[in-house]
């Protein structure tokens, strides 16, 4: 049992050390809704992964405060619940906007957790200490600067690369980091900007030993998906288009993809991406964890989820220190030769640095019954 008193509404805005470009837009910042939850002497822990335009699925940020601060959190605030799964049930009428009610969620998970001083992964049934990472990497200017950022990564030890790419920059880049690395797991990331009039352009990559291609049609889509895997030896892989356990095993059972990028956000908490991880194995297909640039405390949340086992291929959740010069957590997250240690204090297992948080925050509320 556990109550939820209060809760603190935060939004930071951290610069990335790197240019991040994908087929739907150019990062150099991101900026991160929080979410306290108040308990009996504990605290839970969330972060939104909804970004400020629709460009990767469809929620915002302006979205997410609205429904948090008028809908969700008054449904949970001053009640007591048995588990992170009663929370889950109290949201369960509202339809879509998985990621702010992941919010809610995941934070109860991280209360739970710490109020019965278990690590998450533990709870949620994991048993790794360790999780295998890869990178995610941006589309670059040209050939020769995506087979040195491919290097320095290679060299860094991670355990996959995965090029992001868009129609007019797929075969180059990948011909190239193929060419210079034979050995490397390699995989692309097109976010949704291919139809199927493009299957042969994506067929044209069969040749270069991909893990996987993924989500390179739309991002509501597993019908064309399927009718793109019959047409391709490459594995697909579903991001965008898996929003939950239904969409998992009907996206599997029409053939869609053979491998599901899970991130616990987008499918709306811990207890789905479980059912998602669940489904996928029974279908004899990985998952691994996918990232969304998350700061400390989401990536601690992945982290986690990553230790159950048909977390069978490397993640995107690398080194917290790529991506910002200060997080938001006082602990680090860092991965050595491409494996991630899995934090081992109670809960997610990582803290807010509170004085930072204050710094950079643009927008601090607190709610209450
Ligand atoms: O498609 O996986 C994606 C980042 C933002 C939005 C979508 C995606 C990504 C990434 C980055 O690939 C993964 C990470 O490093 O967190
Ligand atoms: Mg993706």
């Amino acid at each position: 049992m556990f109550r939820i008193e209060a809760a603190e509404l935060l939004l930071v805005r951290l610069p990335l050390n790197f240019r991040f470009e994908t087929s739907f837009g150019v990062q150099t910042e991101k900026l991160i809704p929080l979410l306290v939850l108040h308990g009996d002497g504990v605290q839970g822990l969330a972060e939104g992964t909804m970004e400020f335009a629709p460009m990767y699925r469809e929620e915002t940020i302006a979205g997410a405060l609205h429904l948090l601060r008028e809908v969700f959190l008054p449904r949970v605030l001053g009640r007591t619940f048995a588990n992170p799964e009663a929370v889950e049930a109290a949201l369960g009428t509202f339809r879509g906007n998985r990621m702010a009610r992941a919010m809610v969620e995941m934070a109860a998970w991280d209360l739970w957790a710490r109020t019965l001083g278990a690590p998450l992964g533990t709870l949620l049934g994991g048993h790794k200490t360790e999780v295998e990472v890869g990178v995610s990497l941006g589309i670059q200017a040209d050939e020769a600067a995506t087979v040195e950022v491919v290097r320095r990564h290679v060299e860094q030890g991670y355990r996959r690369i995965k090029l992001k790419i868009k129609p007019g920059w797929d075969v180059q880049p990948v011909r190239a980091a193929r060419e210079a690395f034979p050995d490397i797991r390699l995989t692309v990331d097109a976010n949704s900007a291919y139809t199927l009039a493009d299957s042969g352009r994506l067929a044209a990559l069969d040749e270069f030993d991909l893990t996987y291609i993924e989500q390179p049609l739309a991002w509501d889509d597993l019908v064309d998906h399927a009718e793109l895997q019959r047409r391709l030896r490459t594995p697909l892989c579903l991001d965008e288009s898996v929003t939950s356990a239904a969409d998992a095993r009907k996206g599997l059972s029409l053939g869609a993809g053979r491998v599901i990028n899970l991130k616990v956000s987008r499918v709306g908490g811990h207890a789905e991406a479980r059912r998602v991880h669940d489904v996928a194995q029974a279908f004899g297909a990985p998952v691994w964890c996918g990232g969304m640039l998350e700061s400390g405390v989401g990536r601690a949340h992945n982290v986690h989820l990553s230790t159950l086992p048909n977390f069978a291929l490397p993640g995107d959740t690398s080194s917290a220190s790529r991506y910002w010069e200060t997080d938001v957590v006082n602990e680090p997250l860092e991965a050595v030769n491409g494996l991630m240690p899995v934090p081992q204090g109670p809960g997610i297992g990582v803290t807010l640095n509170r004085e930072f948080v204050a710094r950079v925050a643009e927008l601090e509320e607190e709610h209450r019954a």
